[in-house]
């Protein structure tokens, strides 16, 4: 059951008494899963964008290991999010947008989430914010014990920036605590300073840089607004792409109508803005941990749930099977990672529930498709040696190695890129007959017998 956030410092009145050397050598670490919403390669330890500060984030990939080629299963929000938690690709469980719910899936009544899992395995299991994009409500109540609080912010009264709807932008509020987001990273860290009594699965969920892009004033002056790198988007990208699926890509503003309506610039400014409050709420989630007696024994996962365009291809958001929309942050750091080198492997976000159930060297979750990463965690150049799968919508798929991404529609249009040459994807090589043999050899990977969409919460007639 969950309880309210009050009681969840009540409940840090009843600790446990310290435990002795045996005991602590022979408990299983922790766990500390931050995810932030939305959050793309701009971060300093990808080097996605020239000027962003992300001092907090760049020290702990320093810390641990960097997965610079990390990827989603899905590039929206919630079915990207079921993935992870559920340890299932896209094509197996059937969800591919934002409609179902974990809950709601048919597929998934068998596979406990992974907080369940772990709490199933002896764990106590504390989250906050975003992490299931419907929440833990329904039978999934069950998997969390203590909840940390919402996430986001407020929104000013008045448009500010963009007319209407999600899209608004600008500096508001006018403190950080008005910011549900870092009062949910401050409950974070007062609770990773105690000692628990039994191991604990915490999972974090930062909504920032999600849309609307409201942080107050001084995360937009850490950045001069004239002088900011706008993406590279030459309209001339576009000549050589498939019309794919565009059409369903109506729910984000496009290229044109943010030259038309708004202010890209601006809203640069604002992703920028946003991506600096988020580090901010994650080094606020961190020094709690390092403050603490847990920090020797908890494993630290950071990840995002897939990456967003502002321009790029002429496209906002994500949903495009494009570096830009699957590419995201995949941090792993604790006992026994070796510090600092990054792994250029393509991994995969299905990943992290079988490699924290290796690392915690729990008993294996038979229902999990990813592959442990304990490779990577022990020697950066240890080959994934499958491609990962990325999918959006029903029956269109990329296939990314560690150089290639091949991308094939339902309607069998074809996108290749080698990104030893053309790491922004500008030249689609799909045509070109000397690359006939690697199409060939990545379109193997491609998923057969897709489960069918599972599209909306009443699916089952229930909307659980
Ligand atoms: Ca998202
Ligand atoms: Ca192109």
């Amino acid at each position: 059951m969950i309880k309210s956030i009050q009681s969840v410092f009540l409940g840090f009145l009843f600790l446990a008494p310290l435990q002795g050397a045996d005991e602590k050598a022979s408990r299983p670490p922790n766990v500390l899963m931050i995810c932030i919403d939305d959050l793309n390669d701009w971060v300093g330890f990808l080097g996605g964008h020239p000027d962003v500060k992300t001092p907090h984030m760049d020290l702990l990939a320093k810390q641990g290991r960097n997965f610079t080629n990390a990827h989603c299963v899905v590039p929206v929000c919630s079915p990207s999010r079921v993935s992870v938690m559920s340890g299932l690709h896209a094509t197996t469980h059937g969800s591919y947008d934002l409609g179902p719910s974990y809950q709601s899936i048919q597929r998934l009544d068998d596979v406990p989430c992974i907080q369940a899992y772990f709490k199933g395995q002896g764990y106590r299991t504390l989250s906050g914010g975003k992490i299931l994009h419907h929440g833990f409500t329904g039978y999934l109540k069950d998997a969390i014990d203590v909840n940390l609080g919402g996430h986001g912010g407020p929104r000013p009264k008045k448009q500010m920036n963009w007319p209407g709807g999600a899209w608004d932008w600008g500096p508001f509020p006018e403190s950080d605590e008005e910011m549900a987001d870092y009062r949910l990273a401050k409950n974070a860290a007062t609770a990773l300073k105690q000692k628990h009594e039994k191991p604990f699965f915490m999972s974090v969920g930062i909504f920032r840089p999600h849309v609307p892009m409201f942080v107050p004033q001084k995360w937009f002056d850490l950045y001069d607004r004239d002088k900011i790198a706008l993406p590279k988007a030459p309209l001339s990208d576009l000549t050589d792409l498939p019309p794919n699926f565009n059409r369903r890509l109506n729910i984000e503003p496009t290229q044109a109508e943010v030259r038309e309506k708004g202010d890209w610039r601006g809203m640069v400014h604002a992703y920028l803005a946003c991506v600096s409050f988020a580090d901010m709420c994650v080094g606020t989630i961190l020094e709690g941990l390092s403050e603490g007696p847990n920090k020797d024994n908890t494993i630290i996962v950071l990840w995002s749930d897939h990456g967003f365009h502002l321009g790029e291809k002429q496209h906002w958001a994500k949903r495009t099977l494009w570096e830009e929309s699957t590419r995201t942050p995949m941090i792993i750091a604790g006992p026994g990672i070796s510090r600092g080198k990054g792994c250029r492997e393509a991994v995969s976000l299905l990943d992290i529930y079988p490699t924290l159930v290796d690392l915690c060297d729990l008993p294996k979750n038979k229902h999990l498709e990813g592959l442990s990463l304990s490779p990577q965690l022990n020697d950066p150049l240890a080959p994934r040696k499958v491609p990962v799968i990325s999918t959006s919508y029903y029956e269109n798929h990329a296939i990314r190695t560690k150089d290639w991404r091949y991308i094939r529609y339902a309607d069998g249009a074809e996108e290749l890129y080698d990104h030893r040459k053309d790491p922004d994807e500008f030249t689609n090589l799909a045509k070109h007959p000397d690359h006939l043999e690697r199409k060939q050899a990545l379109a193997k990977w491609l998923p057969k017998n897709a489960a069918p969409e599972v599209k909306t919460l009443d699916d089952r007639g229930q909307g659980k």
